[in-house]
């Protein structure tokens, strides 16, 4: 029977109910703390261990818990011309600068599927 490996990166407001919904569906799951790399904001991380023909099943229960949200995050990059000389010295809050605002969409959950090689539980 062949296995997979599936990770799931999603926003720490989803993880609580996707995990025990993953977990009362009988599927094993461990749950990383994450940081996400554009935003630098913590994420979750869950693996799961599963057997191939468990994948959908597991990839509907993450699309039911996980949602999209529309957010205004500081801007993780902003233009040379919006730093200012506080913000480069590291005494203004970036976040509240007016031009240091920008929208984003996020996704319900990144998840990566990837063939599990050998799997074993001693
Ligand atoms: P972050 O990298 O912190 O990204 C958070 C959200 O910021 C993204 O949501 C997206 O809406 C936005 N974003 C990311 N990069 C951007 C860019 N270059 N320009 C404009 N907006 C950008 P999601 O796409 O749902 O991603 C959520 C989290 O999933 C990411 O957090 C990252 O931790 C992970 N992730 C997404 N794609 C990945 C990939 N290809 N490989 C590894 N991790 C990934």
């Amino acid at each position: 029977m062949g296995m997979k490996l599936v990770v799931a990166i999603v926003q720490n407001d989803d993880a609580d109910d996707l995990i025990d919904s993953l977990t009362a569906a009988d599927y094993r799951a461990t749950r990383l703390a994450s940081t996400g790399g554009f935003l630098r904001q913590g994420n979750t991380t869950i693996i799961l261990g599963v057997p191939e023909q468990s994948v959908d099943a597991v990839l509907s229960i993450i699309e039911y818990h996980c949602h999209s949200r529309r957010a205004a995050v500081p801007n993780p990059f902003p233009t040379p011309s919006t730093i200012s000389l506080e913000q480069i010295a590291g005494s203004a809050d970036t976040g509240n600068q007016k031009s240091g605002k920008m929208e984003i969409q996020t996704g319900r959950a990144t998840v990566f599927v990837l063939n599990l090689e050998r799997y074993e539980r001693t």
